[in-house]
C-alpha cells in the first residue's frame, strides 16, 4: 500500500481512501503547490504577498497556511474526467469528483515531481505536475493508453479550478490564438491607493493547452448543471458547448476526442498558472508547452532541487529513518530556508531557525539572512516580531502582537551557522540598521542579549508580553507583569552560548553575560521549580502554572528542554524531569507539549487554552517542541530516549501507525494530534502541514546529536549518540568541504570510543586539517 520508490525519488500510495489528506508539495522562489492524493490543491504564488489563482468556490479569508485543511467536493482541484463514448462510462483521474472505487490507483509524490498511474475499465492514465524553476506556472503532462484489445473511443476532460475570483469583477473565456482558457478578475479592494497598487497583480487565470481541444466550457455552474460534480450534465452531450462566462463562476475545462487503438497511447500537455496579461500567458506557452519545453524545465527543476542536498547521507539499522534522512529531510530544510514559507515577514524565530537549518544546505544564504535580520534590530537592541522581506511588506497576523523571545534564537541559530562553517569573519562584519546605527554582528548581538537581560522583572525572570515561543499563549502578560518560565531558561541559555562565543573568538562584552544565565538560573529555580518539574510561567496576577496543581496544563515541555540545555536543573532535578515527561507528555506518536490539553479557556493564560484539546499547541505531538526536547537529551548523552522520540517524528514504519497519522513519510509536519489520554481515537493524526521549524533541529540533531560529528571552532568533534541495539552504522558527512566516509562499530570489547583517521589512531576525539575536495575515512569505535 505504502512504499518507497527503488532510487528513493518518490513514495507511492497505492489507495486513494486509505490516508485522504495525504500530499506531496512542490515550490519554487515564486509559488507553492500542495497536491492532495485524490486531486484537491492548495497552490499560492508571490505578488510579492501571497495571493492565489485557484481560489475556493466561495470568498476565502486570507490567512496564513492552515493545519488540517478540509477538503471538500469543491475544493480547487486539478481533475482529468474521461468518458467512454461508445458506452458512455465516466471516471476520473486522480481520484476526484468521480470517485470510481474500482480504478486502479498510485500516487506518487517525489522529490521534483507528483505522479500518478490510474487504471480504470482497460485505460491507463498517467498523470505528471511538475513546476519549472522561474516561473508561476503548474506544468501537467497527460497520457491516456489503451490497455485493452478494443479501439476506443474516448473523451478526456481536463479540468481545472479558477474559483471565485472576485466580487467585483470575474469573467472566462476560450482564446483560439493563445490556445487556452483565460478567465479574468480584478482583485477586490476598497481603498483608492490600492488600485495603484495593485496595477502589476496577476489577475488572469489561464489553462493552456499544447493540442487545441475539440470543445471547452468556461461556465462551472452549467458544466455541472443537476448531475453534480461527480456526475456532471456537460459529460452527457457530444461536445462541451464552448460557451463563455460573464460575472459567473469561471471554470477551464476542456474536451478531446481520441481514438484509441489496442496498446496506443496519447500524451496532452498543459500549463495552469496566473497571469497579467496575454502577452505573459503567450511566453509561458513559447517556452514551455511542447514536448522541449517540458523535458527542459525538468533537467532545469532537477538541478534547483539537487543544489539543496545537505551534508549527510546515511545507512543505519533503520530504513524507514534512512529513506526519510536521505530523500526528505534536506529537502524539507532547503524549502524553509530557500523561500520563508512564502510570506513577506516572516516571524523572526522562524525565519533564523529556518537559516539555521540552511547553515548545512547552503550556508551563504543563512550569512546573509542573519546579516539581514540584524538589520532591522531595534534601537532598543530588541529584534522585531517579523523580518521584512521586501521594501513593501509590512508585519501581519501574528507578527502585529507583541512577543518577548526573539533575541533568544540569534546565538542559539548562528551558534549552529559557526560550528557547521567555521565563518568567525561573520562576527565583525558591520552591519547598519534601521536603528540608524552601524554595529558588528557581535556588538549587534550583545545588544539583543543586554535587552534579554533587561526584559525581567525584580525576581529576575523574564517578562512575557502577549508571547513567547508560543504564539497564542497571549493572556499570561498582557497586564506587563506575567513571565516566562521557557523563556527565561531559554534567555539564560541563550547568554551562555553568547559568552562562550565571545570568549572563543576574544571578543569583549558589555556585561558578563555568564553571571547573567547564572542569575537567572538561581531565579528560575527558586520560583518555578515545583518539585519534580519547572512550572511554565507566572501570570500577572502572580499565580504560577504549569504546576502538580494544575488540572490542565500540568507540565509543559520547553521549560524543561531548556532548563537542560540552560544549565538550570541540578543532576537529580533533570532525573525527576525526564521521569516525568515520561509518564505525563511521552505518547505512541511522540512526546505532547503539554498535558492535560486544556479543555476551557484560562483568562490567565490565553487563547492557546482555547484551541481544540489536543491540537496545535494545545497538547498535541508539537514537533517543534518535541525536537528541543530531543536535542536537549543528545547534550546530555540520553541516546535511547532521544532515538525513540525522535523516531516518532517519522510516520511509520508500521501499516498502523501510517494510517492513524494518516500522512506519507515524506515530510515532517508541523504537529500530530496529542492528548493522548483524552482523545486517544484522533491521537497521531497529522496536521499535513509542512511549514515548521522542527526539521531545521532534526537537521542539527542528526549532525550533532545522533551521528554526532559538529564542528567546534577548527575542530570537528566526534561525539556519537548511538542507540544501543546498533551494532553498525555509517554516514558520509560534508564538513567544510572535505567529504568525512564515518563508519561506526560497536562492540562488547570496546570499553569507551577510539576514532581512527585514515587508518591511524587518533589521541582524542577532536580533529582537524581537512582540505577541501578530499575525502576521508574516519571509524568510529564504541563500547557497549
Ligand atoms: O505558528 C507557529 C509559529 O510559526 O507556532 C509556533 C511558533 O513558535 C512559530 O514561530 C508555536 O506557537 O497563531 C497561532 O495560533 C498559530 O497556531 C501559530 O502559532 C502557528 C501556526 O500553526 C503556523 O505554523
Amino acid at each position: 500500500m505504502l512504499s518507497p520508490s527503488d532510487n528513493g525519488h518518490y513514495y507511492h500510495l497505492k489507495s486513494p481512501s486509505l490516508m485522504p489528506r495525504a500530499a506531496g508539495f512542490l515550490w519554487n522562489k515564486k509559488m507553492m503547490i500542495q497536491m492532495n492524493c485524490r486531486g484537491y490543491a492548495i497552490a499560492q504564488f508571490m505578488q510579492p504577498e501571497p495571493a492565489k489563482y485557484a481560489y475556493a468556490p466561495n470568498l476565502e479569508a486570507k490567512t496564513f497556511m492552515q493545519p488540517e485543511q478540509p477538503y471538500y467536493a469543491h475544493h480547487p482541484g486539478r481533475f482529468f474526467y474521461l468518458k467512454d463514448e461508445d458506452t458512455g462510462e465516466i471516471f476520473s483521474a486522480p481520484y476526484e469528483p468521480v470517485r470510481n472505487q474500482k480504478s486502479e490507483f498510485c500516487f506518487s509524490p517525489g522529490k521534483t515531481d507528483i505522479r500518478w498511474t490510474v487504471t480504470c475499465s482497460n485505460l491507463e492514465i498517467n498523470l505528471r505536475l511538475a513546476l519549472p524553476v522561474d516561473d508561476v506556472v503548474e506544468l501537467w503532462e497527460v497520457s491516456v493508453k489503451n490497455l485493452g484489445e478494443q479501439t476506443r473511443n474516448i473523451s478526456l476532460y481536463p479540468y481545472f479550478t479558477p474559483g471565485y475570483m472576485s466580487w467585483m469583477n470575474q469573467s472566462a473565456q476560450y482564446s483560439p490564438e493563445l490556445q487556452a482558457v483565460v478567465a479574468s478578475c480584478v482583485t477586490p479592494y476598497q481603498k483608492y491607493p490600492d488600485y495603484f497598487k495593485n496595477q502589476h497583480f496577476k489577475d488572469k487565470t489561464y489553462l493552456l493547452a499544447e493540442q487545441q481541444p475539440d470543445a471547452w466550457q468556461v461556465q462551472r455552474e452549467a458544466f455541472e448543471g443537476e448531475g453534480g460534480l461527480h456526475n456532471p450534465d456537460a459529460l452527457q452531450q457530444d461536445l462541451l458547448p464552448c460557451d463563455d462566462s460573464r460575472y459567473e463562476p469561471p471554470l477551464a475545462a476542456l474536451q478531446y476526442r481520441l481514438c484509441l487503438a489496442a496498446g496506443e497511447t496519447q500524451t496532452y500537455r498543459f500549463a495552469f498558472g496566473p497571469a497579467k496579461d496575454d502577452a505573459e500567458i503567450k511566453q509561458i506557452r513559447d517556452r514551455y508547452l511542447s514536448e522541449v519545453g517540458f523535458s527542459q524545465a525538468e533537467q532545469d527543476y532537477h538541478s534547483y532541487i539537487g543544489a539543496g542536498e545537505g551534508v549527510l547521507h546515511i545507512d543505519t539499522p533503520d530504513e524507514g529513518l534512512n529513506n526519510f534522512v536521505n530523500h526528505w529531510l534536506a529537502r524539507q530544510v532547503y524549502y524553509h530556508g530557500d523561500v520563508n514559507r512564502l510570506t513577506t515577514d516572516p516571524q523572526t524565530r522562524n525565519y533564523l531557525q529556518d537559516n539555521m537549518g540552511m547553515s548545512y544546505i547552503k550556508p551563504e544564504v543563512a550569512r546573509h539572512a542573519f546579516l539581514h535580520a540584524l538589520s532591522q534590530q531595534e534601537a532598543s537592541g530588541a529584534m522585531p516580531d517579523g523580518i521584512l522581506l521586501h521594501e513593501d511588506a509590512e508585519l501581519k497576523y501574528i507578527n502585529q502582537v507583541p512577543h518577548t523571545d526573539h533575541c533568544v534564537w540569534l546565538p542559539v541559530c548562528l551558534k549552529a551557522y559557526l560550528d557547521e562553517t567555521g565563518d568567525f569573519a561573520l562576527l565583525n562584519e558591520t552591519v547598519g540598521g534601521s536603528d540608524g546605527k552601524t554595529m558588528t554582528v557581535a556588538q549587534r548581538i550583545s545588544a539583543a542579549m543586554s535587552w534579554l537581560l533587561q526584559a525581567r522583572d525584580e525576581r529576575g525572570l523574564s517578562y512575557i508580553a502577549q508571547g513567547d515561543w508560543c504564539d497564542p499563549m497571549n493572556m499570561v502578560g498582557y497586564k506587563g507583569k506575567g513571565v516566562s518560565g521557557w523563556l527565561s531558561v531559554a534567555t539564560a541559555y541563550a547568554l551562555n552560548l553568547w559568552a562562550d562565543i565571545c570568549e572563543q573568538n576574544a571578543i569583549e562584552t558589555p556585561q558578563d553575560f555568564r553571571a547573567g544565565a547564572d542569575e537567572i538560573n538561581t531565579a528560575v529555580n527558586q520560583h518555578l521549580w515545583d518539585g519534580d518539574w519547572y512550572g511554565r510561567g507566572i501570570t500577572d496576577d502572580n499565580v504560577t502554572f504549569g504546576i502538580s496543581k494544575d488540572k490542565e496544563g500540568r507540565i509543559f515541555l520547553n521549560p524543561q528542554s531548556w532548563a537542560i540545555l540552560a544549565g538550570t536543573c541540578s543532576d537529580d532535578q533533570r532525573t525527576k524531569m525526564i521521569k516525568a515527561v515520561e509518564e505525563q507528555l511521552e505518547t505512541p506518536y511522540g512526546v505532547a507539549m503539554l498535558a492535560p490539553a486544556f479543555t476551557a479557556m484560562r483568562d490567565d493564560v490565553g487563547r492557546v487554552t482555547q484551541k481544540h484539546p489536543g491540537s496545535a499547541e494545545n497538547g498535541s505531538v508539537y514537533n517543534h517542541a518535541a525536537i528541543f526536547y530531543i536535542y536537549s537529551l543528545y547534550t546530555i548523552g540520553e541516546a535511547d530516549r532521544a532515538y525513540k522520540l525522535l523516531r516518532q517524528m517519522i510516520p511509520g514504519p508500521d501499516m498502523q501507525d501510517l494510517e492513524q497519522r494518516g500522512q506519507m513519510p515524506i515530510y515532517i509536519p508541523n504537529y500530530y494530534r496529542g492528548a493522548y489520554y483524552q482523545y486517544p481515537r484522533t491521537a497521531g493524526r497529522s496536521s499535513q502541514l509542512f511549514n515548521t521549524g522542527t526539521v531545521s533541529w532534526v537537521y542539527r540533531s542528526l549532525v550533532e546529536g545522533l551521528f554526532g560529528l559538529r564542528g567546534d571552532g577548527e575542530d570537528l568533534v566526534i561525539e556519537p549518540n548511538l542507540p544501543h541495539d546498533w551494532n553498525s552504522a555509517s554516514v558520509t558527512r560534508i564538513f567544510r568541504g572535505a567529504k568525512l566516509q564515518v563508519t561506526y562499530q560497536r562492540s562488547d570489547a570496546e570499553a569507551g570510543l577510539t576514532v581512527n583517521l585514515d587508518g591511524v589512531d587518533l589521541p582524542s576525539n577532536r580533529v582537524n586539517g581537512f582540505q577541501q575536495g578530499a575525502t576521508y575515512q574516519l571509524t568510529v569505535k564504541l563500547g557497549r
